[in-house]
């Protein structure tokens, strides 16, 4: 397959002619300064493989190569010209940008989202000076990470009132992605910061050791706890559980293929009137499990999602593309296995600055 070169002056001008001449689907393959040896003298270039091009696309995006080189060759003139006071900063931009490139791509960022961080890094970078290039385009690069993904607080459970029943939370996921441990977290702190009565529902009883695992934690923060292996003694659960303000109900974790069981758990949720459905999915995952999971999971209905296992991620950047494919915000972040201390409430910025690095990343 052949692939098409488009050089600008500027990144955005590079990917906007890349665009012009293939439309906006055209895949990506490379954005970024010109790669050493390629002919051109400096700039950026956008390259894309078209899809099986017919003989007239084919030449259109020639003609549309050659508009953007000779487009290219006027800027660069003018700006060699003009020497503008940006010229300082400019040297220094683009090895910066490429750095943040391999590391949002390091990250496992889908590519068209590195192409518009890298996009409103370039366009907010101009006029910076050559000391504080490299913590303005990091700064810029966090702040377009952190618009990325959506986050909102879970909800607080207030006291329950006289005539209502307990606030009921749900959490559902994947096998071992630590749904059990952030229940425990979650629970902890509600009970022992706040002093609101937390009831606690192992909805995967009939599972060796999984009813064990809740009640010890049970133990620890002095929460009555039930278990349930089905509908109806869910059901009975809560009941038992009727004087607690909060009721959090633990489920057990189901293989993103595994749509059947998925179902189940479904059903259980949908058996308590779970108020809120938190969808846990890892850090630890690779992009196209995480996408499997968030597009199986929708059957539970899930209202946040928590994401977990943050300190052991290698690609932080996957969780924003299943985020953003399940358009669910994210409530909470864990960060180890301590109960209660690794968890976070989820907060963009935060997760943006892991995401980015530090200097040198
Ligand atoms: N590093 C790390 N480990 C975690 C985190 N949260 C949970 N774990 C660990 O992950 C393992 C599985 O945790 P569980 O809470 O049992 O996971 P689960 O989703 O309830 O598992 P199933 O009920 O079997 O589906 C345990 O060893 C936890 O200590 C985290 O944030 N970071
Ligand atoms: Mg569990």
């Amino acid at each position: 397959m052949s692939r098409v070169r488009y050089v600008a002056d500027t990144l955005e001008e590079a990917v906007a002619a890349a665009h012009r001449g293939h439309g906006a689907s055209v895949r990506i393959v490379r954005a970024g300064r010109c790669a050493p040896g390629s002919g051109a003298r400096s700039g950026f270039e956008a390259v894309v493989e078209p899809p099986v091009p017919c003989l007239r696309a084919r030449r259109a995006a020639r003609e549309a190569l050659a508009r953007a080189v000779v487009a290219a060759r006027i800027a660069a003139d003018e700006a060699g010209r003009t020497a503008s006071a940006a010229g300082a900063a400019g040297a220094a931009a683009p090895a910066v940008l490429a750095r943040l490139g391999a590391r949002l791509r390091a990250q496992a960022l889908p590519e068209p989202l590195v192409i518009h961080v890298l996009d409103r890094v370039a366009s907010e970078v101009r006029g910076a000076d050559l000391e504080e290039i490299e913590a303005v385009m990091r700064a810029a690069a966090v702040g377009a990470v952190a618009s990325l993904l959506p986050t909102s607080a879970a909800h607080e459970p207030f006291r329950r009132g006289a005539a209502g029943r307990p606030w009921v939370v749900a959490l559902a996921g994947p096998t071992g992605v630590g749904k059990t441990t952030t229940l425990a977290k979650v629970a902890a702190g509600w009970r022992m910061q706040r002093g609101l009565r937390v009831g606690l529902i192992a909805a995967d009883a009939f599972r060796v050791g999984a009813f064990e695992q809740l009640r010890t934690y049970a133990r620890i923060i002095d929460a009555p706890v039930r278990a349930a292996d089905g509908r109806a003694s869910a059901l009975s659960a809560l009941e038992a559980l009727a004087e607690c303000d909060v009721v959090l109900v633990d489920t057990p974790g189901r293989g993103h293929r595994d749509a059947a069981r998925i179902a189940e758990v479904a059903d259980l949720v949908e058996a308590v009137r779970a108020d809120e459905t938190h969808l846990v999915l890892p850090g630890t995952a690779g992009a196209q499990a995480l996408e499997e999971a968030s597009t199986a999971f929708a059957r539970v209905r899930p209202t946040r999602v928590v994401l977990s296992k943050l300190d052991e991620s290698e690609g932080l950047g996957a969780l924003v593309g299943a985020v953003r494919l399940g358009g669910i915000p994210a409530s909470w972040f864990t960060t180890g296995q301590e109960v209660p201390d690794d968890l976070e409430r989820a907060d963009a910025r935060a997760f943006a600055e892991r995401l980015v690095g530090g200097a040198g990343a």
